[in-house]
């Protein structure tokens, strides 16, 4: 098999969020780099994910210059429902904190940025197999891969593992470097999609039976996840179960106006949290996924991605565009700080807001009593609103 060489400043692995966004803002600042994902451009955009975007990340999206839809489209939240039984709470993020935030899919924004890429000449190449990392001692590091049976290598100035929990990234610097912090959940999510039209707002709802969350993606399409075991197979949800579990969670007040439909999309999510520190090794950088998992329960994934890739084009184009060093050095340390706040408040809803399997009598009624302090504090409220709408960047 014959070897093909190519050179780039920045080679990022993975097509998510973070690597597009890197891509992109790399581009904009007139930096050479390179994107391969394993998978197809199809599977990417099936990938059924986040739905709430901070107003930071909004802010993120109008810098790469890929915010038309999001502007157009993006519906604005000011604010969402907790509940819990028959007690409906309106958490009023406009009111509490000025802010908002924008319920658009995650599917959009990576077809934002896939199509800014193409446009602008710097297109992703998928199906790029076998991607692998060589080189890391050296000021060379080296991306290697295969695509249709060519055997590739791209030399770099930058790799940006930028490739999810399970990629290659994180697994190429050394154990002896790498401090990881974790908490797997005893439950996940079961997410159903459909075209029915959603509620006003997005709901909360902690129940007996477990958390329920009901979100939406546009005026006509409604996502809906309810807390289920780990040991649950998507087989054994037909949509008319699925409606059941869900409507036996949700207040009576709200059961009358949830409009069911077939599903379009039924999946599985484990909840889990986690955090590799640091987030750099030599001219390796990690960013999102691949450096820190939080449990979507607040709603904080795609927005890290998103600041992570922020930090990352910054760090990187003042070492290419003015010759600094510092905020490189200082991008772990940056970005880590942000990262375990979102961590703590997704740590914090998702315990706040699902029934923990061993749980005992007295952690039951401390919850029920955190619940009730946060439907009827103000200052409980402010301090929700102001992670949920997102910390600064
Ligand atoms: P991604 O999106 O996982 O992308 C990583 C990419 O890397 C590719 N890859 C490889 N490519 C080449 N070679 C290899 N060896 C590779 N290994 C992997 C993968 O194919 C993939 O394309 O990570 P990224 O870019 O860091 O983005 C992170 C976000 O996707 C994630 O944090 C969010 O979706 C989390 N999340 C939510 N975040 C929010 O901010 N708001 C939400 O409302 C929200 N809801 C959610 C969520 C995640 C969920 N699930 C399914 C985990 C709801 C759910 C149910
Ligand atoms: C979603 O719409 O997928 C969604 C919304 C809010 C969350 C998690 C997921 O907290």
């Amino acid at each position: 098999m014959t070897l093909t060489t190519k050179t780039t400043k920045v080679g990022i692995i993975g097509a998510g969020p973070a690597g597009l966004l890197l891509s992109r803002l790399l581009h904009l600042q007139g930096i050479d780099n390179l994107v391969l994902e394993r998978r197809s451009p199809d599977y990417v955009l099936g990938r059924i994910r986040a739905g709430v975007i901070e107003s930071g990340t909004a802010n993120i999206l109008r810098e790469a210059r890929v915010s038309a839809r999001l502007d157009t489209q993006g519906v604005v939240h000011n604010g969402f429902d907790l509940c819990c039984n028959e007690t409906i709470s309106r958490i009023d993020l406009k009111g509490l904190t000025g802010q908002s935030v924008i319920v658009y899919g995650q599917t959009e924004i990576t077809w934002d940025l896939m199509e800014a890429l193409t446009q602008g000449g710097n297109a992703p190449i998928y199906e790029a197999n076998n991607v692998t990392i060589h080189g890391l001692e050296s000021d060379q590091p080296i991306l290697q891969y295969t695509k249709d049976g060519q055997d590739i290598e791209v030399h770099c100035d930058y790799i940006a593992a930028c490739d999810g929990y399970h990629g290659p990234g994180r697994q190429a610097i050394p154990k002896s470097v790498l401090r990881e912090y974790e908490r797997v959940y005893p439950f996940g999510w079961l997410g159903l999609l459909c075209e029915t039209r959603p509620l006003k707002e997005l709901m909360y709802v902690s129940h007996e039976k477990g958390f329920a969350l009901c979100s939406q993606r546009s005026a006509t399409r409604s996502r809906y996840y309810i807390q289920c075991s780990l040991e649950e197979k998507v087989e054994n949800w037909p949509d008319e179960r699925f409606w059941e579990s869900l409507l036996e969670r949700l207040p009576s007040s709200v059961t009358g106006s949830l409009e069911t439909g077939p599903s379009i999309e039924k999946s599985i999510a484990p909840l889990r949290s986690y955090v590799a520190e640091p987030m750099r090794y030599k001219r390796l950088f990690l960013a999102g996924d691949a450096a820190h998992i939080v449990p979507p329960t607040g709603a904080k994934g795609l927005n890290l991605a998103a600041s992570d890739a922020y930090y990352l084009a910054q760090a990187i184009s003042a070492v290419f565009n003015s010759k600094n060093e510092s905020l490189i050095d200082s991008y772990s340390d940056r970005c880590l700080k942000r990262i375990w706040k979102a961590e703590r408040f997704s740590w914090y809803m998702t315990s706040l807001l699902h029934k923990f399997p061993n749980d005992d009598l007295f952690s039951q009624r401390i919850q029920g009593a955190e619940i009730d302090y946060v439907a009827n504090s103000k200052a409980m409220q402010m301090a929700l609103a102001e992670n949920y709408i997102g910390l600064p960047l």
